[in-house]
């Protein structure tokens, strides 16, 4: 499969690929057996060309560090490399890149680093063919990096297929069963493996009855995905429903502690791994939103993660368990619930509980992936766990994939923020602090959810793809720059190189895509306070659409202020959650930053913020000057005519027009509530209805 992947790079190069198995001494055309890699040549097109006499210079090597006879400039490559760190330093996925004697060599421990040294090559393009280069050592920063899709396999009547999806579609399942499309899968899988995913869910947390039984009569299916996903070195993983050995079972309680539900998980478990032998594990909601779970038996989440993950321990598998559990049936009129506080009060007394293969997977904020959230303090409280950070992908809560929103900069955000303060990152956490810049090692992971169906563009939105691109490069190495990966996706996209106008093209991608986020964020819900959307869609703006629900969800806006008292001295308690810095930081509104004040502070509308501007005045000032940045955002998009295809041209402008008409909706309803609230008026004079 390296050796097909090197084909096809090198055709795209104009050039052409020759196999050699390791002990053969001269090249030969096309190799069958290609699957360990080893000595895979690729020449032609790039830069060199053929040699004298005929003889082919190669421009591109990728070979594997144990093979015998490297290539002359591979084996240059290794022993720099052997002087550096040694064989078998590389790891199951890194790779060593570097050009000697007019040869770009890839040197690989095991075939998935061919596979990343080959994107990589991809990605830098001619560069990988210039000038000879310094050797650079490649590794993921985080070892496993997943994607969790939300699919189910029969069409929900309100959700649709893909619950929160807005690109089609599923393209794993299709009429009730697997897609017949599998070509699509595989397409889908070099394109995860360009970026660097190594794990897939195939279906949706909220597991269904059908889907419940792709965990046994309905495993032939998962099989053969995994068939498709594992020659780009990703693993499978399913979503399973905890209450399975009722329901698939007939057993009388799916209770952890009982014996015969063990030996029910241990028994399937290992039917599992008979079909799919490199299964990844299982990813559980539970007592989540309607979902069974421990405490329907009296059971902790500890008791039911570890009974999962003694099925699969011998097998190697993992149990990623959801840490988004919280009251979903709250009484609107009951103040000291706080749905912010839920997952660690749930979890962060457990720390230390779970087995070895428990990841605990928990969202990167305390809510729901709002479009802006102070870090989940889960992601500091537990130090004897292993911890995976889950993102989203799909845009539920920012935009939908009408609305442009590059999400990088949230991620890169996120993933850099410091919970102790100390130089210690949530991405160090997610990779199991030891691979990055913290003391001891518990791999966790990122996680996303999927913004891909089978929609013609895969994202619904064409420049939703950069989000998926931004997550997979952003969880290999976390402390990339996101306006770079940008630049990356721009070229693997767009080939601005090869249009009439380059710079244009470049730059306008970077002034409607770089900002989109803050954009979005400023003409929706203000200053960290979240939701403020439709109920059920999510879409649009509702200010009060779940202020009386049971939900949790709430701003508390009255006619002298708005915000949640999230305070210790005054309010729910939830700041306490963070260790210092942060427990202080958040727990005065003077030292809160302003974009997180409303979701930790109840304030007057005339509070001042550190910008100088009072809470309502900003509100104002947002809302107008995002809805004027969407309509610039169209204006620019509007003089690429002609530089972009023209399928992607017309979808792309019908989303602005979208995003267009619903920013103005944002920024007249919220200026509208806001002011009716408050009675004070715009400084500027500006219209509000
Ligand atoms: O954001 C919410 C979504 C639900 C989703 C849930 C979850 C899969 O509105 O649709 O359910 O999160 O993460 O489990």
């Amino acid at each position: 499969t390296v050796a097909q992947e090197v084909a096809h790079a090198a055709e795209q190069h104009g050039g052409s690929l020759h196999h050699r198995p390791a002990g053969q001494a001269a090249p030969h055309p096309d190799g069958d057996n290609a699957e360990d890699g080893s000595g895979t040549e690729a020449h032609g097109g790039t830069s060199n060309g053929s040699g004298a006499a005929g003889e082919p210079r190669f421009d591109l090597v990728l070979a594997l560090t144990g093979a015998d006879d490297l290539p002359e400039a591979a084996a240059m490559v290794l022993a720099e490399l052997d002087w550096r760190s040694g064989r078998g330093m590389l790891g199951a996925e890194g790779f060593a890149l570097g050009r000697r004697d007019g040869v770009t060599v890839v040197l690989a421990d095991e075939p998935a680093g061919l596979l990343h040294g080959l994107f990589q090559v991809v990605r830098l393009g001619e560069t990988a063919f210039g000038a000879t280069q310094p050797i650079e050592v490649h590794h993921p920063v985080t070892a496993r990096r997943m994607l969790n899709h939300w699919d189910n396999i029969d069409a929900h009547p309100v959700m649709g297929q893909v619950e929160r999806g807005y690109s089609g579609g599923s393209i794993f399942w299709r009429d009730g069963g697997l897609t017949p499309d599998l070509g699509r899968v595989r397409a889908y899988a070099r394109l995860l493996a360009s970026i660097g995913v190594n794990a897939v869910t195939v279906n949706n947390v909220n597991v269904h009855a059908t889907e419940a039984r792709l965990l046994t009569d309905r495993l032939g299916d998962v099989a053969a995905l995994a068939e498709v996903l594992r020659p780009y070195g990703i693993r499978t993983h399913l979503s399973v429903n905890f209450n399975s050995p009722v329901a698939l079972g007939g057993l009388p309680t799916a209770d952890p502690l009982d014996d015969g539900v063990r030996a029910w998980w241990a028994d399937t478990t290992r039917q599992v791994y008979a079909a799919i032998p490199d299964f990844g594990g299982y990813v559980v909601k539970a007592d989540s939103e309607g979902q069974p779970g421990p405490f329907g038996y009296g059971r902790t989440h500890a008791d039911g993660a570890n009974t999962l993950a003694a099925a699969l321990e011998p097998f190697g598998g993992v149990v990623h368990w959801r840490a988004f559990v919280y009251n979903h049936t709250q009484d609107w009129r009951d103040r000291s619930t706080d749905r912010a506080r839920a997952a660690y009060d749930h979890f962060a007394p457990l720390d230390g509980q779970f087995a070895g293969n428990v990841i605990l997977q928990v969202k990167y904020g305390p809510i729901d992936f709002q479009t802006r959230e102070p870090v989940s303090p889960v992601i500091a409280a537990m130090p004897g766990t292993r911890l995976a950070v889950e993102l989203q992908v799909t845009q539920e809560y920012t935009g939908q994939q009408r609305h442009v929103c590059y999400l990088g900069p949230l991620w890169h955000e996120v993933l850099a923020f410091e919970p102790w303060g100390d130089g210690r990152t949530v991405a160090a956490v997610a990779a199991g602090r030891g691979a990055d810049n913290g003391p001891t090692g518990f791999e966790g992971g990122l996680v996303a959810v999927s913004n891909v169906g089978d929609d013609p563009f895969w994202t619904g939105h064409p420049l939703a793809q950069a989000n998926l691109y931004a997550f997979g490069r952003l969880a290999w190495n976390p402390h990339l720059d996101p306006a770079a990966v940008l630049d990356e996706w721009i070229d693997l996209t767009f080939a601005p190189a090869a249009t009439a106008d380059p710079g244009l093209l470049r730059q306008t991608l970077h002034e409607v895509m770089d900002g989109s986020w803050q954009t979005y964020e400023s003409y929706t819900a203000p200053l960290g306070v979240g939701f403020m959307v439709r109920p059920g869609s999510h879409y649009g703006p509702d200010v009060d659409g779940y202020e009386y629900t049971p939900w949790g969800t709430y701003h508390f806006a009255d006619r002298d202020g708005i915000g949640v008292d999230r305070s210790r001295a005054t309010g729910t308690g939830f700041t306490g959650q963070y260790p210092q810095p942060w427990a202080q930081v958040y727990e005065s509104a003077d030292s809160c930053p302003d974009e997180l004040l409303l979701f930790f502070h109840h304030v007057p509308y005339t509070h001042v913020l550190h910008s100088g501007k009072t809470v309502v005045q900003h509100i104002y000032d947002t809302h107008f000057e995002g809805a004027d940045r969407v309509a610039r955002m169209r204006s620019r998009w509007a003089g690429l005519a002609g530089l972009v295809a023209p399928d992607l041209d017309a979808r792309v402008r019908e989303r602005l027009d979208e995003q267009s008409r619903c920013a103005q909706e944002w920024r007249d309803q919220i200026n509208t509530y806001f002011y009716r609230k408050s009675g004070i008026p715009d400084a500027h004079g500006r219209r509000i209805h």
